[in-house]
């Protein structure tokens, strides 16, 4: 990409934080807004040409044009695309669960996933080694999913609050998915475990990821 590059959503499809907004773009059927493919862990975001894009460094970015603005942060993406495209709605009317709704989104956001992304774990392997970065991992993952089981329990129904799909659960669903992989007991949490089945069965989910 270069500074100017296309307008559209940058995301590699390894990374949760895009898995979040591409299975929001499924769910909402949003289909014109053009995907480009990073290799962030060869590090494609970090290269300098792309800096003002990539100011934070991490992808999701969306880029409103080719000269931008460009918006990281994938909560911040989701809500400007919920203004662009509202319906189905994805937020909550009422104040209390709206709220409840973000409480969950930045939950997985900065206090699962931010500690336990890519920079961390290539951090944790040079200086300890790949059995502590995998352990760090591990540990944090497991106290993370332990919170979310809790708060999930107040509000779950067929999906993560209530009966209809809102943005917690475009956050949800890549973290599970991750803590699977890695080999965490997803059956271990009363209620992850089974909102997690039921997301095997959303198109919006299905087959999404590399
Ligand atoms: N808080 C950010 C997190 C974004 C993030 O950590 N993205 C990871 C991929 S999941 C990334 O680009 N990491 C690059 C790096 O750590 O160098 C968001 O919600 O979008």
């Amino acid at each position: 990409m270069a500074e100017g590059g296309p307008a559209g959503l940058y995301v590699d499809r390894r990374s949760s934080s895009c898995l979040r907004v591409l299975s929001y773009l499924r769910h909402k059927g949003i289909t014109e807004l053009p995907v480009w493919d990073i290799d962030v862990v060869a590090g494609a975001h970090r290269e300098a040409a792309h800096g003002h894009a990539f100011a934070a460094r991490c992808v999701p970015v969306l880029a409103l044009s080719g000269d931008g603005p460009w918006l990281s942060q994938s909560l911040a993406i989701l809500l400007h695309l919920e203004g662009r495209y509202p319906q189905p709605s994805t937020v909550l009317a009422d104040e209390t669960a709206r709220g409840f709704v973000l409480e969950l989104c930045t939950y997985v956001a900065s206090d699962i996933q931010a500690v336990t992304n890519l920079r961390i774990r290539r951090h944790l392997k040079e200086q300890w080694g790949e059995a502590q970065a995998l352990a760090w991992n591990a540990h944090w993952t497991a106290i993370g999913l332990d919170a979310l089981d809790t708060l999930v329990g107040r509000s779950v129904g067929a999906w993560a609050v209530g009966d209809q799909a809102t943005l917690a659960d475009f956050f949800i669903w890549p973290a599970l998915r991750n803590a699977e992989r890695a080999g965490h007991d997803l059956a271990a949490h009363a209620h992850l475990g089974p909102l997690f089945q039921r997301y095997g069965q959303q198109d919006c989910f299905d087959g999404l990821g590399t």
